[in-house]
């Protein structure tokens, strides 16, 4: 408890030796490892009033990790490994909560948390290189480190349409989704067509008394190939998890299936189309784009074959030419390669409709519905917001975040945000960030795990040398800035309009938000990095005589 301290009636600060933002994967897992391995005093601050993170707060119909079950997950606890269990190849997002509560309560993580509690600012004194972190209740911390797990796809996007206030119905966004909520029967608009978009139109499809689905840009979508797991197939991943893992860490997605090595270029048409007919029938849209062929995402022309066949499943699947047309994308095959359990099937159904956005924008929300500009009003009981985030960096942004000699977080990342591995960045000492701006571009847990293991080796190793700060080297962030932009830039993902660039949010300036080089490669240089003693990092030490 906070004691009250003596110059004036506030509560003084909570003195700990680190600050965890967040309680998803991330955030639970820095807490694991900073109180029950290196036996550190920890505080983790989480605005949900549970844990979960995205799987706390998306609990829209149809919500679901488009990651095979066997790979999202931890893997660092062979014990966890082998005793947690699932029925299907695909989580649904209540049994991923449950999994983040089970791991929560077998490490006895909760009593580390506060819950419902947002941190709004963090302020570094240089003179005792501590933390200052103040949360929205005015509960006050001091802390020598933070780590940030604060969500790279967390901060909602409400798009602004004129109106959306004087809506009678519901309106609700698939990233802040209420329980309990019952939309059967209900005359339902979602706006947007992602991912969620995809996942909650297909879901809601079958319950809604009408859907529409208001698309601006329509998106190439594959089959998801969710099927039962049998016993004896999870009694055989169980007994292969070693060699799993090895697979998954040294690949480059980090799917838990082997990526393609043969370019698409170098094969005949009919052996494309063989290929992509295999990976239709496998499911999975990280498979399609990546497991087919190896240049995909580097070769238009490569890239277009497989949009094109995406087209054509697309026209086979649709009945009605009009809907079939409308939800054709002509564009590259170039953002986050979505899959479906049934999406462009649902359009089969009298009760689902779509409006083309580039041909009939939005013109208003009203209390009856969504008037378009052709002056149709499509009248709505439930307006869904499957809008996105403002992805990677606006849950930084939102905070009062000041570095070294006060500098603030959005000053530093004026121009574009950055940071060294995606885990650190200069000016801001002992401050880390898991999936921070130009982490790598995978299924995400593994890459989490990797990073708080590495950034949680890094304060030990600060611990244990008698260091006061340490925080990455301004050439350090230019030069792994350089490494992500020459990458992204090879790549077609650089040349579409999405959430990977921050190209989504109306403002935002777009730039290189990721590390497209691979989970492998990322691991390679993290140990590189940490086997010579973190030259690229500024270091200043308890004994001021060291710190040269
Ligand atoms: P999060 O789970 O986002 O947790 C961050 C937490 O920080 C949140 O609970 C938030 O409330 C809290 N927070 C933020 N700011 C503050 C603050 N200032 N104070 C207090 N608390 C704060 N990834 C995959 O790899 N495969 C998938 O199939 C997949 N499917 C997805 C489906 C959806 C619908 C979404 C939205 C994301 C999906 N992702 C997927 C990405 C997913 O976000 C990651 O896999 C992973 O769950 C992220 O964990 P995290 O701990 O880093 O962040
Ligand atoms: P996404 O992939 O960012 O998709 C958001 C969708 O919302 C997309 O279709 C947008 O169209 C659409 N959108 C956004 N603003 C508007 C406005 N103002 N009007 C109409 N349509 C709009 O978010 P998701 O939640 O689906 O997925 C994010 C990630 O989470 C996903 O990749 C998984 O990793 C999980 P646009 O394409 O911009 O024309």
């Amino acid at each position: 408890m906070s004691e009250l301290s003596s110059d004036s009636n506030r509560p003084a600060p909570r003195e700990v030796d680190a600050v965890v933002i967040g309680a998803g994967f991330g955030g639970i897992y820095a807490v694991h490892r900073l109180a029950n391995e290196m036996n550190m005093s920890v505080v983790g601050i989480e605005k949900a009033d549970g844990p979960g993170g995205t799987w706390y707060w998306n609990r829209y119909p149809g919500a679901l990790s488009d990651t095979e079950s066997f790979v999202y997950r931890f893997s660092f606890d062979s014990e966890l490994l082998q005793e947690d269990t699932w029925a299907e190849s695909y989580l649904t997002q209540p049994e991923i909560l449950d999994y983040i509560n089970r791991v929560i309560d077998k490490y006895d993580l909760r009593r580390h948390f506060t819950f419902g509690s947002e941190a709004t600012s963090a302020v570094y004194d240089e003179n005792d290189s501590r933390w200052t972190v103040t949360t929205d209740s005015g509960t006050v911390y001091r802390a020598k480190y933070i780590v940030n797990a604060v969500g790279l796809l967390s901060k909602i996007n409400t798009p602004d349409i004129p109106g959306l206030d004087d809506f009678n119905g519901d309106l609700l966004h698939t990233g802040a989704w209420p329980e309990g909520i019952d939309l059967s029967g209900k005359r339902v608009g979602v706006i947007g067509s992602g991912s969620t978009g995809t996942q909650v139109v297909t879901a809601l499809g079958k319950v809604a008394g009408h859907l529409t689905h208001f698309i601006r840009t329509p998106q190439y979508s594959v089959p998801v190939g969710k099927r039962p797991v049998s016993e004896a197939e999870l009694a055989e991943t169980k007994r292969n998890f070693d060699a799993i893992w090895d697979q998954v860490y040294s690949s480059g997605v980090a799917f838990g299936f082997e990526e393609s090595t043969i370019p698409a270029s170098s094969v005949s048409k009919e052996e494309q189309q063989r290929v992509f007919q295999s990976a239709w029938e496998r499911g999975n849209g990280f498979y399609f784009m990546f497991g087919t062929f190896s240049d995909l995402a580097v070769d238009e022309a490569s890239n277009e074959a497989a949009a094109a066949f995406i087209r054509s499943k697309i026209a086979e699947t649709v009945t009605d030419p009009e809907k079939a047309r409308k939800l054709t994308p002509h564009d590259l095959y170039a953002r986050r390669p979505l899959c479906d359990d049934g999406f462009y099937q649902t359009f089969n159904q009298d009760n689902v409709d779509v409006v083309a956005l580039r041909e009939t924008p939005i013109s208003k929300a009203t209390a009856n519905g969504i008037v378009t500009e052709d002056g149709t009003l499509h009248e709505l009981d439930v307006i869904i917001l499957a809008t996105g985030f403002d992805a990677v960096d606006g849950n930084y942004r939102k905070m009062d975040i000041r570095g070294r000699g006060g500098k603030h977080i959005n000053d530093r990342w004026q121009g574009h945000p950055d940071s060294y591995l995606g885990v650190a960045t200069a000016e801001f000492p002992n401050w880390f960030m898991v999936l921070g701006p130009n982490g790598p571009f995978t299924n995400l847990v593994p890459s989490i795990q990797t990073q708080v293991e590495w950034i949680t080796e890094l304060i030990g190793y600060a611990e244990k040398h008698g260091i006061s700060s340490v925080e990455p080297k301004e050439e350090s962030v230019d030069e792994w800035t350089e490494t992500c932009t020459t990458i992204a830039n090879a790549t077609v993902f650089a040349k579409a309009d999405s959430w990977i660039f921050g190209a989504n949010i109306p403002g935002k300036k777009p730039s290189v938000l990721f590390y497209l080089g691979g989970l492998g490669n990322y691991r390679a240089k993290l140990a590189e990095v940490a086997s010579h003693g973190y030259s690229e990092f500024a270091i200043e030490y308890d004994d001021v005589a060291r710190s040269a």
